[in-house]
């Protein structure tokens, strides 16, 4: 047969605890595990057609082809899977992002696994879902976690081969996430950029590194126990670590604006009147607030008095990969 082709979905995910750092730059083994939550509301559709007429892979993103820079990070990406596969066919990627525009969430930890996944399906290839997290995370880190739904451990491993992704159980509970969209414009300083230069020169990157690591032990305790409060506690503590790792750097910086410390405050108000929210940040000044999915449209409601409905976005959790039909 001449075309291999599949259609495979990927949902975006936070994590509660950070990757924030690579032992292995090259093959994006991180200095610590993380753990995070997938997201329903958010993900990334992607077809792939390994096709004998090819000459070159190419790629397009929203319907868009896309330049030869972005063109080529994805045939570095199938060449893992040509090379495993023994098909040495060109490719054609056609992705879709289905983040609304509000959101400003980055995208490349569905799109990398929605890829993996559309791969191993077009290339009929024998991996568990685990060894599969293994190949979306040379795109992308956080894309290792996106193989999975629900909440997901990327553990750091020893080496490039066991480096990779195992699920969480904790099935039927009551957990959700609402995501105040401060920004949606492009960040200045890229993840990748931020966590480098942090591991480079702030003198407290490994104090983070020891914390982060007692901070996943004690988290896994409390997602076992449905401790809800423990594990909003952590994930908090856990974030704030991250960034303060960024202020200690050399030159100093931030991902956090003037709105980021708005949304902070508001979830301190929220929690002094009673609800159970607790927030993390990521490389970017977003704010996202963990919370019981029973009590989202309540938060949702009182945020309306610091920031436009239209910056306020909720999601349940979502689901792990997904091959599509059409
Ligand atoms: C995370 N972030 O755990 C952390 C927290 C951002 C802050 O994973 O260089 O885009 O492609 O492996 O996956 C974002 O980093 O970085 C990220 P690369 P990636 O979600």
């Amino acid at each position: 047969m001449s075309i291999k082709e599949a259609y495979c979905r990927a949902h975006t995910n936070i994590a509660l605890i950070k990757y924030w750092g690579k032992s292995d730059p090259v093959n994006i083994v991180p200095t610590s595990s993380s753990l995070s939550l997938t997201l329903d509301r958010f993900y990334t559709d992607t077809r792939v057609s390994f096709q004998a007429q090819l000459d070159q892979d190419q790629f397009f993103l929203n319907g868009q082809e896309q330049e030869k820079a972005e063109r080529d990070k994805i045939s570095r990406f199938l060449d893992h899977f040509r090379q495993l596969s023994g098909v040495n066919y060109r490719a054609q990627v056609s992705s879709y992002n289905h983040v609304p525009t509000a959101a400003g969430l980055a995208s490349s930890a569905s799109a990398y696994a929605a890829l993996a996944g559309a791969c191993r399906e077009a290339l009929d290839l024998d991996l568990t879902d685990s060894q599969l997290s293994r190949f979306a995370r040379r795109g992308s880190g956080s894309a290792t976690r996106s193989i999975f739904g629900g909440f997901v451990e990327w553990s750091q491993g020893s080496s490039p081969e066991n480096s990779m992704a195992i699920p969480i159980d904790a099935a039927n509970w009551d957990i959700g996430m609402v995501v105040i969209a401060v920004n949606k414009g492009a960040k200045k300083i890229s993840s990748r950029q931020g966590m480098a230069h942090t591991l480079a020169t702030s003198p407290f990157y490994e104090e983070w590194v020891k914390q982060s690591r007692q901070d996943l032990d004690e988290i896994k305790t409390a997602i076992a126990q449905r401790d809800f409060t423990t594990v909003g506690q952590i994930a908090e503590a856990n974030a704030m670590r991250m960034h303060a790792t960024t202020l200690a750097a050399n030159p100093p910086f931030t991902y956090f604006e003037e709105e980021t410390l708005t949304a902070i405050r508001a979830v301190q108000d929220l929690r002094a009147a009673g609800y159970d929210v607790y927030y993390t940040i990521d490389a970017g000044p977003n704010v996202k607030i963990l919370c019981p999915a029973s009590q989202m449209t309540a938060i949702e409601e009182a945020l309306g008095q610091y920031f436009a409905s239209e910056k306020i976005i909720s999601t349940l959790p979502g689901g792990p990969i997904q091959i599509l039909s059409e």
